[in-house]
């Protein structure tokens, strides 16, 4: 039982230990024979040799447990030294993010009226009738309202063709004056090279006691926002028309691919058109019970600026959430 005992002490993992156990414990094993040949001893002998083999069962059972805690303590600690991370050592780089172009542009337009005292204003995305059109002096039976062009859920709500009904709550809400920007997305039914279903939008809206807005107002402001925004460039007004302004105007800036030459992108005018604006329309005044106020509004498209600032020639790559665009833009 000598080199059994030392078998198990010597031992040198746990599976090694296992074939020992089998070996020794086991039925066909070494003490299971022992106990075997002790049938043909005589009585008196069966009791000593029975006492004995119980003996050197429990002494090499013992062993066995210790031994086997032992090895295992030991392979734990192997497994968890081959296992552990050394978080001393260089990682592999991560890829940082960036400001989408569209987000970059939207910041600065908001970062130049907030320099002017312009509120920032958010809305829902998920409008009314009421807000989205009819306050706009846009009624029933008008063109804009058209399914074709607006996205309906039942009840008569949509989703927001504009941001405009944010400055409609905005004074349904609180008494004039106002000053305000709505930045946001909005959503339109058009898909094609320069009209996508979701884009957004910054209007402005400033409100003050009848006789304190002139359109000189809105002309100065606006000039000044597109040099902050392109730089030096030239810019003209045009009569326009918007059912909520009266008169109305939309805005040109020299051609910045071509510095007024005349090109592919400006159409070989020279001029970009930018912005719509105007005086805001009594009726909307009245829609939202406002009385003895004059006001002026516009609105721009942050998509056509971000294109315009970054030569991006197609709307619909700032759509696409490819790379390859993105990382120019860090
Ligand atoms: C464009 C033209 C415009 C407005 C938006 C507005 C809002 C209220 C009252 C009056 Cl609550 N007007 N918004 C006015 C003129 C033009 O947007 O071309 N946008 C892309």
């Amino acid at each position: 039982m000598k080199e059994w005992y030392d078998a198990i002490h010597e031992a040198q993992n746990v599976e090694k230990l296992e074939e020992i156990r089998i070996l020794v414990f086991g039925k066909k094993g070494v003490l299971a024979a022992e106990f075997v040949k002790m049938k043909n001893a005589s009585n008196e002998e069966k009791a000593e040799i029975a006492k004995d083999l119980n003996n050197h069962k429990t002494t090499l059972m013992n062993e066995f447990t210790a031994r086997k805690i032992v090895l295992q303590t030991l392979e734990l600690q192997e497994a968890m030294k081959a296992e552990s991370i050394d978080v001393s050592l260089f990682s592999s780089s991560s890829q940082s993010g960036a400001l989408h172009p569209v987000m970059e542009t939207m910041d600065k337009i908001v970062e130049y009226f907030n320099s002017m005292n312009f509120a920032v204003k958010t809305g829902k995305m998920v409008e009314d009738d009421f807000n989205n059109f009819e306050a706009l002096n846009l009624p029933k039976y008008h063109p804009a309202r058209d399914m074709q062009d607006t996205f309906y859920f039942k009840d008569e709500m949509l989703l927001r063709t504009h941001t405009s009904p944010v400055q409609i709550r905005t004074m349904m809400n609180s008494k004039p004056p106002i000053r305000m920007i709505a930045p946001g997305a909005v959503f339109r039914r058009d898909y094609d090279i320069t009209h996508t279903p979701m884009f957004h939008q910054v209007e402005g809206l400033l409100v003050d006691e009848e006789g304190k807005v002139s359109f000189a107002n809105l002309k100065y402001i606006l000039e000044d926002f597109l040099k902050y925004m392109f730089g030096e460039v030239e810019v003209r007004f045009r009569p326009s028309f918007f059912p909520f302004t009266e008169p109305s105007a939309e805005v040109d800036i020299s051609c910045v691919f071509c510095k007024g030459e005349g090109c592919r992108v400006c159409s070989k005018t020279g001029w970009l058109e930018v912005l719509g604006c105007g005086i805001v329309d009594p009726n909307v005044f009245e829609a939202v019970k406002y009385k003895n106020v004059s006001g002026y509004a516009f609105g721009l498209g942050v998509e056509r600026f971000a294109m315009l600032i970054h030569q991006i020639g197609d709307l619909r790559s700032l759509f696409e959430g490819d790379i390859k665009l993105l990382e120019q833009f860090r």
